[in-house]
């Protein structure tokens, strides 16, 4: 593991809040073990082993049920660790993939049965080189006819030069952390309102309301967050999710207890019926149908 990251945390709380039960942690990462599944040679960091057993009793302790794990960049292209999870997790985990564009349909398909429902474009550049566009539609186009979706991660500032691109998409798109807005700047501010619009104009998108770990300023208990996430539940109550985003990947300043995380959710989805959308109903409908 690269020296200045943070392991994740090793002994998380119960949550306060109890969550419904049939849950999804709809975004959540394994990675490694290193001596089984290598990370990719091109990745930007080295995470620390964050294996299937360690995903699954967290999911336990929490009280969820189920998990869609993604792909993340430090294993590039390889997705054999998330096909490994998935099978070990049976109907209880779905997947998020990072394919290569020459990847073949025989190898699709495998994933498609192993429960891959999506695949992630990264336009993080601190976390990939890029990727043509014109590559990355060429992916679109394919997993389109398995009925998958596009699961999208990008940073604020790159919103306006991308909405072009994200809305030619053939299928659902599914954006990262809200679309990584700064706090600093307001649910007012025109930049987080441009992403506001984005959802408000094309029933396409969806969103994860997750991570206040990394956009929050002010740090535990994310109160600086909440109002972005809470403004997207309530405007969007059938277009987003929620995860965990364990194990943190990259987190250098405090790593989360997941269970506190799990008590940010009555913040942002202060009703019964906004927590079974956000929780059970939306993961279910774009996951498990
Ligand atoms: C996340 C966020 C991060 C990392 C990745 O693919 C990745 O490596 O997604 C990050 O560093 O912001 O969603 O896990």
């Amino acid at each position: 593991m690269d020296p200045d990251y943070l392991p994740f945390h090793p002994s998380p709380k119960v949550p306060d809040f109890k969550v419904p039960a049939g849950s999804v942690d709809a975004h959540c990462h394994v990675f490694g073990p290193a001596e089984t599944f290598p990370y990719s040679p091109k990745r930007k960091y080295t995470p620390c082993d964050a294996p299937k057993e360690k995903l699954f009793a967290l999911r336990d302790h929490l009280g969820f049920s189920r998990n869609v794990i993604v792909q993340a960049s430090c294993h590039g292209t390889d997705n054999a660790a998330l096909v490994d999870a998935l099978e070990t997790a049976g109907d209880l985990a779905r997947g998020v993939a990072v394919v290569s564009p020459d990847i073949s349909d025989d190898a699709l398909a495998r994933m498609d049965a192993a429960g891959v429902r999506a695949v992630r474009f990264n336009f993080v550049k601190r976390l990939v080189d890029a990727t043509p566009k014109e590559v990355f539609m060429g992916v679109a186009e394919r997993i389109a006819k398995l009925g998958w979706h596009i699961v999208v991660y990008f940073e604020a500032p790159d919103l306006e030069e991308l909405i072009p691109f994200l809305e030619s998409l053939p299928t659902t798109v599914v954006v990262d952390h809200m679309g990584r807005p700064d706090v600093n700047k307001g649910v007012d501010h025109p930049d987080f309102q441009r992403f506001v619009d984005l959802l408000a104009r094309n029933e396409n998108f969806w969103t994860k309301v997750s991570c206040p770990e990394r956009l929050s300023v002010a740090g535990p208990p994310y109160a600086d967050v909440v109002p972005f996430a809470r403004h997207l539940v309530e405007t969007f109550p059938d277009r987003v999710l929620w995860g965990t985003d364990w194990p943190h990947p990259n987190m250098k300043s405090h790593m989360p207890d997941d269970g506190q995380l799990v008590d940010v959710i009555p913040q942002i989805a202060p009703t019964e019926a906004l927590q079974q959308k956000l929780l059970i109903d939306n993961p279910m409908r774009l996951y498990w149908a």
